[in-house]
This record gives C-alpha cells, structure tokens and sequence, in this order.
C-alpha cells in the first residue's frame, strides 16, 4: 500500500537557559548572559546568551574562558527547577496539538503531526501557532522545523536561529542533504567522524556514492543507517513514551584487571564518554553508579546521591574512584567496569 509521508515538527527553544534568566530579569536583557557557575571555578558554560555568543563563548566551554573571552559578560548560576517547569509547560503546549510528542531534552521535542487534535492540514500553520502560542504563554521564543522525517525536521528548526521557521520539503530534501557536512549527520560523533573523512566522506552527497554496501562495511548497522539519511529516508518514529531514565556506559575489558592504575584509566574514559552523552542530551543529573563485574561473573553495583548535579566528568570520575573503593577491585580482578549517571535534574 502507498504510505502517505509523514508531518513532523522539530521545535527547539532558543538560548533556552539564557533566554529564561532575561525574561525574569529584565536588566539582562540585551546583556551578554552566560549560565554557569562561577568563571574562576572549573564549571562549565550551559548556555549563553545571542549576545554572549558574539564573543564565541558556546556551551560546554569552560566558564574560566568564556570570562577571558568577554569579561563583562553577566554570569548567572542555573535555575533547573524553572527551566524544568517550562519545558512541562512547552510539552503541555505541545499535546494541545498531538499526544505524539517525544521530548528530546528539557527544551526540544518532536511532534507527530500527520494527524494532529486541530484537523490542520498543513504542518508549517502548525508550526507557526505553536511559535505564537509558546511565546504567549511563556515569553520565550523557540525555532521549529517540519519536515516529513525526525532527521530533516530537526536539522530545519537549527537552521533559522532564533525564532526561525524552516520547512524542508520531499522536493527540497534531496538537494538539502546532499550539501550538508557530515558532521550535522545523526549518530555521527567525534569518533565516527574522523572515520568518514578518512573514508573521504565530506558531505551528504559523498555519503551516497560511497554506497550503502561500503557504508555496511565501514560502519557496521550503522552504516546502513547513513545511507538511508543520505538518501533523506528516517523511518525512526515519534516515540511519546521515550524519556532515559540514565546514562551510562561499560566497558568489557579487552582481559581481566586487577590493577587499581589500569583500572582508573579504563574508569576515566568511561566517565568521559557518559559526560559527553549527558551533555548531548542536555541532562544532568544526581546519582552515580559504578557498576563492576568480576572475573567469576559475580556483579555488583555501588550508587552515591548528591543534592546537585554532576557538573563535570572529573567530578564524576571522582565519585566513581570513591565508589570503586568500596568494591573488591584491586583485590579480585575484574573483567568490567561502568558508570552511570541518573536521577536527572532536568527530567520531568
Ligand atoms: P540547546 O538547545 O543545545 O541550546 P540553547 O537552547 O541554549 O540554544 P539554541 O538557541 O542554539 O538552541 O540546549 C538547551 C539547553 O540545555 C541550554 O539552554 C542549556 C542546556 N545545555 C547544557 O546545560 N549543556 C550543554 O552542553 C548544552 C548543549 C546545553
Ligand atoms: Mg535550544
């Protein structure tokens, strides 16, 4: 049977953080705004105002640079129990239009609009009622994009910041694609990047002729994947249900480790890659698990709560080690070793 595409919106606010420190306080507006903790602290940049980011200060940026970079920039510490009851604000918004919501973060979602509660044909009007009604009720601006896939729809609504509309078309979509720098691509991170562009994979269109086969070759499932994008097919659906409870990772060492110092330096990478997931999906979050399995298979798992949020991956690092003192690692040898992070702060 013939399928009729999909209507999909993409609706993403825009400085989220920044943008509710200047509405609750007017005084800022206009200001170069950063949320952080302190710039003479090791914390990191959540967000910074328009303003902010003339100056190249960006998100994830340690706070110390962001101040070297604009000194009179305004540093304001975040307030999550707001921002949380705005995106339960935004999500109420949003199931005024659809029940197929799925939030991305505390500030981004997808909608399912193919058939919305509205009886609106047309996605992009959709789109532009839901930027008013958002902006009404909330005083804050947001981009969207619509599109016919998450993939496109999600690349549209950060196309046009802020306060954008972008609609990329079944017509548009192939020529759209086929320039985009491979980094933009979902699922391709650091590491899978450098992967490409050995592969001499630069854009879009050099993802397609490289082939699907190859592509299989290459990069696994994964691969195939990319080249379903690179042909602008994303059958992933809207997933109302959807909302991580953690974030985490282990490793399966590569043979058994007894040794504490080995064993650090596996637990180190470990935290790094949960505190660059944590970061992409824009979560923080109160409860470390260290979770170690030991060469008889016997696993255990040791869990620590804070009143506030993991900031950093050395802090993470730092709980983890404490947790792994607590284990038998370094007595017994261990065949692995993870770390998680839940309890999320941004959550609703
Ligand atoms: P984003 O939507 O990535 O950024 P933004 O809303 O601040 O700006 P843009 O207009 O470009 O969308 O993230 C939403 C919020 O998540 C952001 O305001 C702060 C938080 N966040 C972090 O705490 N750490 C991070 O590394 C990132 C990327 C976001
Ligand atoms: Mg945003």
């Amino acid at each position: 049977m013939f399928e009729l595409p999909r209507k999909i919106i993409h609706v993403d606010m825009d400085a989220f953080y920044a943008s509710v420190e200047q509405r609750d306080r007017p005084e800022l507006r206009g200001l170069p705004v950063v949320v952080s903790g302190p710039p003479q602290s090791r914390s990191v940049v959540c967000t910074a105002s328009y303003e902010a980011r003339r100056y190249g200060i960006h998100s994830a940026m340690p706070a110390s640079q962001a101040y070297r970079l604009c000194p009179q920039a305004i540093f304001v510490a975040p307030r999550f129990d707001v921002y949380s009851a705005i995106s339960k604000q935004i999500r109420g918004i949003f199931h005024q239009y659809t029940d197929l919501v799925e939030p991305l973060a505390l500030d981004e979602a997808y909608l399912d609009v193919t058939n919305n509660k509205m009886n609106e044909p047309s996605a992009t009007r959709l789109a532009m009622r839901i930027k008013e009604q958002i902006v009404a009720e909330t005083g804050l601006s947001c981009s969207a994009g619509v599109s016919f896939n998450k993939f496109l729809a999600k690349l549209a609504s950060g196309w046009k910041k802020p306060s954008g509309l972008t609609v990329i078309t079944p017509e548009q979509a192939p020529a759209f694609v086929a320039q985009l720098p491979i980094g933009k691509f979902y699922g391709v991170g650091k590491a899978t990047l450098k992967k490409m562009l050995e592969c001499g994979i630069k854009t879009g269109a050099d993802l397609k002729s490289f082939g699907r086969e190859k592509l299989h070759e290459r990069f696994g499932k994964m691969g195939d994947f990319f080249y379903e994008l690179a042909s602008c097919r994303d059958e992933r659906e809207v997933n109302p249900s959807r909302e991580r409870k953690s974030i985490g990772r282990e490793i399966t060492l590569e043979q058994d480790l007894t040794d504490l110092t080995d064993l650090k330096r596996v637990l180190q990478e470990v935290c790094n890659d949960v505190v660059e997931t944590l970061e992409r999906h824009h979560v923080k979050g109160r409860t470390v698990t260290l979770k170690v399995r030991y060469s008889d298979f016997k696993t255990i798992t040791r869990s620590k709560s804070f009143s506030e949020a993991i900031a950093s991956s050395q802090e993470l690092y730092n709980v983890a080690v404490g947790l792994l003192a607590a284990t038998e690692a370094g007595q017994r040898p261990l065949r692995l070793i993870g770390a998680s992070v839940s309890n999320f702060v941004t959550s609703s």
